[in-house]
């Protein structure tokens, strides 16, 4: 039988009905993994290309037996399912998935790199995953995610939706 390794990923939606988004992508994303446990959602201000809406975002752990590969190009099929166009670099999308954590592993192959090297400036990644994992070190980095997140401006960042 295949190893099963826990992976922690990434979603992100700033398009249409965002939560809607995230939604279907939890539902396809369980096909491969289980025993999946999901933060709560965060609505987020655009990182890198400022002129565009409001990010919805959220962070899931499970388990899965996909090699790491496998597991990116299904997170690709999963985006084109949903309608994400090719869109330009860190711009406005309909779903965004991103390994962030695979296991133990440190990869940095030109098609995927994880950990994912820009997390760790990132609160819309770090705080979704400290409702998860707070103490987990972060291969490679020897710091917890708490850690990381303490440096972190989370300005402008809220529950959604919000109570
Ligand atoms: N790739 C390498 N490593 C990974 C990994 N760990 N996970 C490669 C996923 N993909 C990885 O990604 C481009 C290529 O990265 C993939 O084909 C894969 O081989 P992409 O998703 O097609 O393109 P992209 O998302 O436009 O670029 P990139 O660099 O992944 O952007 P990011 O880093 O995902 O940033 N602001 C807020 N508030 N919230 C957001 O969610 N997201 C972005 C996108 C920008 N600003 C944001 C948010
Ligand atoms: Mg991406």
């Amino acid at each position: 039988m295949a190893k099963k390794e826990t992976v922690y990923i990434a979603l992100g939606s700033n398009l249409g009905d965002r939560a809607e988004f995230l939604y279907r992508a939890r539902q396809l994303l369980s096909e491969f993994i289980t025993e999946m446990h999901c933060s709560r959602l965060y609505q987020t201000p655009p990182w890198g290309v400022l002129e565009q809406p409001l990010f919805l975002n959220q962070v899931l752990r499970g388990d899965t037996t996909l090699p790491p590969l496998k597991l990116l190009d299904s997170l690709k099929n999963i985006e084109k399912h949903l309608g994400r166009k090719t869109t330009l670099r860190f711009g406005p999308r309909v779903i965004d998935l991103d390994i962030l954590l695979y296991g133990e592993r440190v990869i940095r192959s030109a098609r995927l790199q994880v950990p994912h090297p820009r997390m760790f400036e990132r609160a819309f990644v770090m705080l979704p995953l400290a409702e998860l994992s707070p103490d987990l070190i972060i291969p490679g980095s020897g710091k917890s995610v708490n850690q990381v997140l303490s440096s972190l401006d989370t300005t402008g960042i809220s529950l959604f939706p919000s109570s």
